[in-house]
């Protein structure tokens, strides 16, 4: 007899790991929906390779414009999709510009779960319909006790990080008020050759390679001593689809449990790309030198009005309860990223 394909809706489906995520459904024979945003440029960069014509019969990857922040857009999707899991990706997520844009990062990340799950319960397709909330270490913030777990309060330190708390708690309050089936993964840094240019790894894997061939001189960072938790956006996804699998909803860290300080994650790639450096000076005027030239300095504008100083996860109960494991450690990771880079650069 056959089983009927389970269906996917992912808002955020354009982003790293809604591209990871659409491919580990689709291999698990998923039909898979998402929500991309009108742009004036492409967006779909992440999910072109995924991407099947309207004409093509039984189609199981299918793109539907909308937005987050348009609360019938989205309510009409979820009632016309009516599907099993729902995954929220969406997010302004770059905690820097959270500061410049707080208003619309509230409007997105926090009243956009909070949109999600009303739709859900409008339409009475709690007894249907799982829910998972892309929730992040940056609740945190400045926090009070290491390693992180699922029961270490709340210190968010950011716009970001304080929206991000109010969908935390609203997907709670709808797993207890409604009965939904509504999960929260807790997730720490995760980080991929899909990771958006801006965001730390990826701008010194990316500024890095472009040095080591002489198509660029020198890379500006902000503060080099915070220390994350940097894990795989590949292993990430599995654990997202991992809790959804399970007979209870809950809440789950998601992370490595191995920090790094900024300044040691650009020790790595350039080990990796076999450049000699020196670091010199302290302060703003701490630099990097490789072959007598600085290559990376201090830039204050990439300094935030408060800093996360130091994440660290403990995700015990995701490896006990989801049997979710980690499958890359951070040298594997900077060797994809750095790989797929100079790829990119000799295509050029
Ligand atoms: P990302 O690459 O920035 O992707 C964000 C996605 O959200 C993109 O598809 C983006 O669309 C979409 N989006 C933004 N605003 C939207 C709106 N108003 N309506 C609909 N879609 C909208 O982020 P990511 O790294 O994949 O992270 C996925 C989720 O996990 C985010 O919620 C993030 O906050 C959270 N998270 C990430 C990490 C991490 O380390 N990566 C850690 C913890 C939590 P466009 O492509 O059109 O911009
Ligand atoms: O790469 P980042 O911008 O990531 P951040 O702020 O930790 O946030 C990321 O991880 C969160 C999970 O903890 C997610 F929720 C969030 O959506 C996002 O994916 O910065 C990492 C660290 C920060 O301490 C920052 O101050 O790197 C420091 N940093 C130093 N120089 C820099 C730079 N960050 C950026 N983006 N650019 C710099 O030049």
């Amino acid at each position: 007899m056959k089983t009927k394909k389970k269906i996917a809706l992912i808002f955020g489906i354009t982003g790293q790991d809604g591209s990871y995520l659409s491919e580990f459904l689709l291999n698990k024979n998923y039909i898979v929906h998402g929500v991309i945003r009108r742009s004036s440029s492409f967006n779909t960069s992440r999910i072109n390779h995924l991407y099947q014509d309207p004409h093509t019969k039984s189609r199981k990857f299918i793109l539907h414009y909308g937005d987050i922040t348009d609360a019938i857009s989205v309510s009409s999707l979820i009632k016309k999709i009516q599907p099993q899991e729902i995954y929220n990706l969406a997010a302004q997520s770059h905690v820097a510009v959270s500061f410049e844009v707080p208003e619309y990062t509230a409007n997105v990340d926090a009243i956009g779960a909070l949109r999600i799950l009303e739709a859900i319960r409008f339409h009475k397709l709690e007894k249907k319909t799982k829910f998972y909330q892309a929730g992040t270490s940056e609740m945190f913030g400045k926090v009070v006790e290491t390693p992180q777990n699922e029961k270490t309060p709340f210190y968010p330190r950011s716009p970001y990080g304080v929206a991000k708390v109010y969908a935390h708690w609203v997907t709670i309050n709808y797993r207890e008020a409604y009965n939904l089936f509504a999960c929260n993964g807790i997730l720490f840094n995760h980080e991929s050759e899909r990771r958006g240019g801006t965001f730390v790894t990826k701008k010194i894997v990316s500024a890095l390679c472009r040095i080591k061939v002489g198509k660029k001189k020198k890379l500006y960072l902000g503060n080099l001593y915070s220390k994350r938790d940097w894990g795989s956006a590949k292993d990430f996804v599995e654990a997202m689809w991992k809790m959804l699998q399970k007979k209870k909803p809950d809440d789950y860290v998601i992370a490595t449990g191995k920090q790094f300080t900024v300044k040691q994650f650009v020790n790595f790639v350039l080990k990796r790309l076999k450049m000699n450096f020196k670091w010199r000076g302290k302060g703003l005027n701490e630099k990097c030198y490789h072959k007598g030239k600085s290559i990376v300095e201090i830039d204050k504008a990439y300094f935030r009005p408060l800093e996360v100083n130091t994440l660290l996860g403990d995700s015990s109960k995701a490896k006990r309860q989801l049997n979710w494991k980690i499958k890359t450690n951070i040298h594997q990771l900077i060797d994809e990223m750095v790989n797929k880079e100079m790829a990119h650069l000799r295509d050029d």
